[in-house]
């Protein structure tokens, strides 16, 4: 039997509205990983789309939480954090990543702050520059365009770009510190979306791409890089785990799309497990 990766999430509870942990533990489990969590804070809903949602921060929980794990001498295959709430947080995931780095530890930050060209709410610039620090310490990142942009102070261009643009910015997000790469929300025409995979370490970019179904879809960015994160569990190469992760984040979308539902509440991946289970074997 080979041994079972244990991933740990460190992402939000939004109790109400399909995103970080609510969908990284079903995804990551579903990908036959140990899915242990670390909540950084939790929310009545997440922040797109809804007014007066409750914020309870959890960062004075994260020390103590981390010192037991710590006295079990626990040991993680994967650490992959997402939404982060405060500058505290980010230099809390810096300990975290080295204290429980080993030597075939994978730490994956996807820099969840924005989308289409601007944060949410509750984030700002100095935040993102912040988040690109944390960068530096990760093996691979995944942020999407409107994240990459302001980790680099690069522009952020909406469509009609060149492949030298993100080429560019691919250079400067590896100038950050990781070696490996996947920038999500890629387009070079109007009827395909999808993402780029640079691993600097083999020299490697691959463009992966797949129908784009028009209009906007919250939590995609959640269920792709838990579906990404799963891939790699399973020893799919980053290339691999990319195609994978698009495709299925497409049929969510399809499938979302179809049944009509308040995109705010999220997409509905459930029914799409099976076909990430598929694309795993
Ligand atoms: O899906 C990203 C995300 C995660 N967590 C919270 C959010 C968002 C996006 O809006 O608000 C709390």
């Amino acid at each position: 039997m080979e041994k079972q990766k244990r991933v740990l999430a460190v992402h939000d509870i939004s109790c109400v509205g399909r995103c970080s942990l609510t969908v990284a533990l079903p995804i990551i489990s579903a990908a036959g990983a140990e899915c242990s969590i670390l909540p950084t804070s939790v929310l009545s809903t997440h922040t797109g789309g809804f007014t007066d949602f409750t914020f309870r921060d959890l960062t004075a929980e994260i020390a103590p939480i981390t010192r037991h794990w710590e006295a079990l001498n626990l040991k993680v295959d994967f650490i992959y954090t997402g939404y982060l709430g405060s500058f505290e947080q980010l230099e809390l995931m810096k300990k975290l990543f080295d204290d429980f780095r080993a030597k075939d530890t994978l730490i994956c930050v996807d820099p969840v702050m924005g989308d289409n060209g601007s944060l949410y709410d509750l984030f700002d610039e100095t935040f993102a520059r912040g988040m690109a620090k944390l960068c530096a310490k990760a093996d691979l990142i995944m942020p999407n365009l409107t994240e990459a942009a302001f980790m680099t102070g690069l522009p952020y261009e909406e469509k009609n770009y060149s492949e030298d643009y993100v080429l560019s910015i691919l250079d400067a997000l590896h100038g950050l510190g990781a070696g490996k790469v996947v920038l999500s929300g890629i387009s070079f025409d109007e009827t395909k979306l999808g993402a780029v995979a640079s691993d600097k370490t083999k020299g490697e970019i691959n463009y992966l791409m797949n129908e784009r179904i028009p209009g906007y879809f919250h939590g995609t960015g959640d269920v792709f890089g838990s579906a990404l994160v799963g891939a790699l569990s399973n020893d799919k190469t980053l290339r691999e785990a990319t195609r994978i992760a698009v495709d299925y984040t497409v049929a969510c979308i399809r499938r979302t799309a179809k049944a009509g539902t308040e995109v705010r509440y999220g997409v509905c991946f459930e029914k799409e497990l099976p076909y990430y289970i598929d694309l795993l074997k």
